[in-house]
């Protein structure tokens, strides 16, 4: 007797996963139904990964329910190199999946596709630990920092940092995405600020506080990195950024705080530079600020996570 499609999930923002699960006869339409149900969840962020277990599923997808499903993901906007593993058990769907996965790949979708037949091997692929020459560990300093990809402004810390410039009024990159998401809020306070602490503009190497807006952190922490080839001791100020950010963090008892790798984009960091100068001014300004718990650094891409690993001075 076929069953219909089942399926349940959990979305695990620390982790930035989204596992689901599902049993029956899987269809095209079944699976996209679920896949537009997690995406509509307000603790979606796009840039998830995803562990699906398929183990308990079954069905014949002929080439129109692969091509179908492959065009919806080709659909999905994802701002990064995203991994979804898949869990098959051998035989069942496992030829339907690998087609998908082929196609996927082939036509270039930011979701990178693997089939797995044993979870602990998914999730080593998800956490990027099968590639050589990345280091196994994403965690420093006994688990204080954590370093990780996606999209800063979907994270429910204490502080977000903001890669801003010195009119504190909005811009591209991460600014633009954070004043974007969190709204007027956060520009009518960006605004006072400029009308009374800094009618210059706040200088590059510096740190103010504002409300967060509608975003799920509980404060934009304002920095202004320097520009590579324009400011002078661009190292200097860049150390400051981190340094600054983390003690107002603590002058407001604050636990958890979330940096993008600031400067490493529009002002063009060189990012294995970036990486040693950030984590040195992280770690010496965390043996001041025993408060705060946990710094994570979030990267945009996993590309550029892994140039992060590779050059940190953590140790
Ligand atoms: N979440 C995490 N990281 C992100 C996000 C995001 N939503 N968006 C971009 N990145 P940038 P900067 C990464 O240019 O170099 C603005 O216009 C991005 O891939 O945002 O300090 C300001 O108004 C890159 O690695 O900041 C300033 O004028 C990193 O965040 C100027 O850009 C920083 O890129 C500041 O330039």
């Amino acid at each position: 007797m076929a069953t219909v499609m089942e399926s349940r999930y959990a979305i695990d923002t620390s982790a930035n996963l989204i596992r689901f699960e599902v049993w029956g006869e899987l269809t095209a339409e079944s699976l996209i139904e679920l896949l537009d149900q997690v995406r509509a969840d307000p603790r979606y962020v796009p840039g998830m990964h995803a562990l699906g277990d398929y183990r308990e599923a079954y069905g014949n997808w002929d080439y129109s329910e692969i091509q179908r499903f492959r065009d919806y993901l080709m659909h999905i906007a994802v701002p990064c190199e995203v991994r979804w593993a898949a869990l098959f058990r051998p035989g069942n769907l496992a030829a339907a999946a690998h087609v998908l996965i082929l196609i996927s790949e082939a036509v270039g979708s930011d979701i990178k596709m693997r089939m797995f037949e044993e979870p602990a091997a998914a999730m080593r692929w998800m956490r990027g630990e099968d590639r050589p020459g990345v280091s196994m560990s994403h965690e420093f300093l006994s688990g204080r920092v954590e370093v990780r990809t996606g999209d800063i402004t979907g994270l429910p810390v204490d502080a977000v940092v903001n890669a801003a410039n010195s009119t504190l009024l909005g811009g591209a990159g991460v600014d633009g995405a954070i004043h974007r998401r969190g709204g007027q809020e956060i520009l009518r306070a960006c605004r006072e600020l400029r009308e009374t602490c800094y009618p210059q503009g706040l200088p590059a190497g510096e740190a103010v506080l504002t409300t967060a807006g509608n975003l799920p952190a509980r404060y934009v922490i304002h920095t202004v990195g320097p520009i590579w080839g324009r400011d002078q001791q661009a190292g200097v100020l860049l150390a400051s950024c981190y340094r600054k950010s983390l003690a107002l963090a603590a002058n407001h008892a604050l636990e958890s705080v979330a940096f993008p790798a600031i400067s490493t984009g529009a002002y063009g960091f060189p990012k294995e530079e970036a990486a040693a100068v950030a984590s040195t001014a992280i770690c010496q300004a965390l043996a001041q600020a025993d408060a705060i718990e946990r710094v994570s650094l979030v990267f945009f891409s996993d590309a550029d996570r892994d140039v992060f690993l590779a050059n940190q001075q953590f140790g």
